[in-house]
């Protein structure tokens, strides 16, 4: 995403932060950030192009290997990430980092806000794609302007256009409009479901969940942070259902245009603002989750 998307993400997080989680957020990101994982969330997205941290650019997405233009969508761990140079590693690294007391204040933060962009970008279908370097390489048109690219118009421009049109024009905005629909709306029947990890394709009452369904997120962890103790980066359960549910909109609406086709209006674009709203507001409820379960034990 964007800065508007990984804003938006954030600014949903704050509004579901435990208690000691938000205690964490708010003494660890400071007024360079405003103290708020909104605005912190597009820093990792600023340091990417600087030397000192050009080794992170590669960890904001995973090239999933698959074939979604003959509809197989699809992500593995051991094909797509064998290197762990990918945004599935990256954020068991940094969960690993950001609950680690003997890491350095500086460390710490840069844990928090690395996790912070990346549970955002892990949502965003071409982020969870190799196909023409996620989508990277495929022309488009949004609004018009026949200068962009398939990536930049689900990072940026249908975003843009959506926040425009129907948030106010700022990502709070639409953040507290993805919030009433999280907590009253027509994610309201959803949002637990979000924690179970599942995949879209797998339907939640195929699996044995325990009665909470953030259980599965706090299963994930906790085994997570007890094999830690050895060398290397286990990878988490939850990030990859979350890569393998965004990868699926690549067999669906991502691919489904025709040149020219302009995709920030018509057909193209009412298709893609249900998952672009969807995408942002399960990231962000996704993100506290997280977070309440390291720092406060529980979803
Ligand atoms: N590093 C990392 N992930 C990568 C590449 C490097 O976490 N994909 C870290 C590991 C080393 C450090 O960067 O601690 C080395 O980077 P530099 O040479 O910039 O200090
Ligand atoms: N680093 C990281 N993940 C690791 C180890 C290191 O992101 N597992 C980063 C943190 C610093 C850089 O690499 O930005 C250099 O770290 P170090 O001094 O530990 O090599
Ligand atoms: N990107 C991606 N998959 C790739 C290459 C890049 O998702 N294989 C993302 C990272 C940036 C955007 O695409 O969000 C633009 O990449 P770059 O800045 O490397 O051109
Ligand atoms: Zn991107
Ligand atoms: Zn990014």
């Amino acid at each position: 995403w964007g800065n508007l998307g990984h804003e938006t993400i954030g600014f949903v997080a704050e509004q579901f932060l435990a208690p000691k989680a938000a205690t964490f957020v708010h003494s660890t990101l400071n007024a360079t950030w405003n103290f708020s994982l909104g605005p912190a969330a597009i820093w990792a997205d600023q340091v990417k192009g600087e030397q000192a941290f050009k080794w992170s650019a590669d960890l904001h997405f995973v090239d999933a290997q698959d074939s979604p233009l003959t509809g197989q969508c699809s992500v593995e761990e051991e094909r797509d990430c064998a290197d762990q140079i990918c945004i599935l590693a990256a954020i068991a690294n940094y969960t690993a980092r950001v609950v680690n007391p003997s890491l350095a204040a500086e460390q710490t933060l840069e844990a928090l806000l690395f996790i912070d962009h990346f549970v955002g970008d892990i949502g965003q279908p071409l982020h969870v794609e190799a196909l023409e370097e996620g989508g990277n390489g495929i022309s488009a048109v949004c609004s018009g302007e026949s200068s962009d690219n398939l990536h930049a118009a689900w990072d940026t421009g249908m975003v843009t256009k959506h926040i425009d049109q129907v948030h106010g024009g700022t990502p709070q905005q639409y953040a507290n409009d993805l919030v009433a629909e999280i907590k009253n709306g027509s994610f309201a029947s959803l949002a637990a479901s979000w924690l179970a990890c599942s995949s879209t394709t797998e339907p939640l009452n195929s699996r044995s969940l325990e009665t909470r369904p953030g259980a599965q997120l706090e299963r994930d962890l906790t085994e997570f942070l007890r094999s830690q103790e050895g060398e290397g980066i286990t990878p988490l359960e939850c990030p990859i259902g979350w890569a393998r549910e965004s990868n699926a909109f690549d067999c669906t609406v991502v691919f489904n245009f025709t040149t020219g086709e302009d995709l920030c209006s018509g057909v193209y674009f009412n298709d893609a603002v249900p998952v672009i709203d969807l995408q942002l507001a399960k990231q962000g409820f996704r993100l506290a989750a997280w977070l309440n379960v390291l720092f406060d034990g529980a979803t």
